[in-house]
């Protein structure tokens, strides 16, 4: 019986959160001997190793007049059949319901005509269910995905339950939570601090993707008020659809000055190396893993109490949790913490001490457990 398996990956390579979770776990799988197979349409954003046990294969999508829309999830499905084949794939592990799993299931089914039989793990993200998985539209495919994926993880046990409330689902459902590499965190960083804050300056952070699900004009908002109060700067990570609002609020409150949009960056552990708080209003959070990394980096975390954010943030302990749109109580809890150094300290060696029970080691063998279950099915 082989112990090292050929593994495919399929992710979203944008910048986001399943992306990241997936191509860290395929980084980490191939350090332990496994090869790893990554499809997607892009070269997943934190994937530039080079290695011998890594590849990547592009999805590419034609583009044909008669199409008015481009049948992506028909491409990856043969990509996936023709990877499996010729790679030899053990197991396919896809993050995403929408079309990644609905895709693979495909694949498999058009697989065993060939017979070779290729089981399926999907791992459900957040707004596959939360957001898309209330669309009547798509609910009967991510369902009958979930159902007839061969093993379903999801990040947070919020997630789950939701999951089995949404869907009429008759199966098991594996929680696995995202994590952290706690190496590569928590390297303080003081010469780069003060090229963002003088010494009396506290620092305000906040990283997304800056969907509306993320309500960014709520961290300004934030941000507005602890900067009457207290001397601070907000840093603020990433783009997206609302960067333009939110650049005009800070225009229009007059903090411009004191806001730095540093835009996307791919290694995020320098920026939480030099701050103090990070914040995380968003409407839904299946489990937030900025919020963890912030953690791992010895930052607290004001936040909501939405989805899985109490799984991950510890209110009172890691941090804060409140009502979604409580711009009054974030407030407080940021200008709280950042007029208490006794406590602001407290709650970054909570954050840091809670972070390390995430850490890979202790979550990479519950996939692998599930990978070596399937392939010897
Ligand atoms: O939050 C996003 O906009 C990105 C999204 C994704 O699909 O990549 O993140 C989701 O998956 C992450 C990894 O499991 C979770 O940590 C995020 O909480 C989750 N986002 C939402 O539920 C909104």
């Amino acid at each position: 019986m082989k112990n090292k398996l050929n593994i495919g990956i399929v992710c979203y390579p944008t910048y986001g959160g399943s992306g990241v979770v997936a191509t860290e776990l395929g980084v980490a799988f191939a350090e332990k001997g496994h090869c790893v197979h990554f499809i997607s349409y892009d070269q997943p954003f934190r994937l530039d190793l080079f290695s011998d046990k890594i590849f990547y294969h592009e999805v590419s999508v034609p583009n044909y007049p008669l199409f008015e829309y481009t049948p992506y999830e028909l491409n990856l499905t043969s990509k996936l059949i023709d990877v499996a084949i010729h790679e030899k794939l053990d197991v396919l592990h896809v993050h995403y319901a929408i079309p990644h799993a609905s895709a693979a299931v495909s694949a498999k089914q058009i697989l065993a005509t060939y017979g070779i039989h290729l089981p399926i793990i999907t791992t459900l993200h957040g707004t596959d269910i939360t957001l898309l998985g209330k669309d009547k539209s798509f609910k009967p495919v991510i369902e009958y995905a979930i159902n007839s994926s061969d093993a379903v993880t999801t990040v947070s046990k919020n997630l789950r339950d939701i999951t089995k409330e949404n869907f009429n689902i008759n199966r098991s459902i594996d929680y696995i939570p995202n994590f952290i590499d706690i190496r590569l965190y928590n390297k303080k960083n003081n010469i780069k601090r003060k090229r963002f804050a003088k010494d009396d300056e506290f620092i305000l952070t906040h990283i997304s993707n800056f969907r509306e699900v993320k309500r960014i004009e709520d961290v300004i908002k934030v941000f507005a008020k602890v900067n009457t109060e207290v001397k601070s700067k907000l840093i603020m990570v990433g783009d997206g659809p609302d960067r333009l609002k939110a650049e005009q609020l800070c225009r229009s409150l007059n903090i411009s000055t004191n806001v730095i949009f540093l835009g996307k960056l791919k290694v995020i552990e320098d920026v939480l190396s030099i701050s103090d708080v990070f914040i995380l209003p968003s409407l839904t959070e299946s489990f937030g893993l900025v919020a963890l990394e912030a953690m791992a980096s010895k930052v607290a975390v004001v936040s909501t109490n939405s989805g899985g954010l109490p799984e991950v943030n510890i209110d009172g302990e890691t941090g804060f949790l409140s009502d979604v749109g409580d711009l009054e109580k974030m407030s407080k809890d940021v200008i709280r913490l950042f007029s208490d150094p006794v406590l602001l300290l407290k709650m970054k060696e909570n954050a840091f001490n809670h972070a390390k029970s995430y850490d890979l080691p202790k979550i990479l063998p519950q996939y692998e457990e599930i990978y070596f279950k399937l392939f010897k099915e």
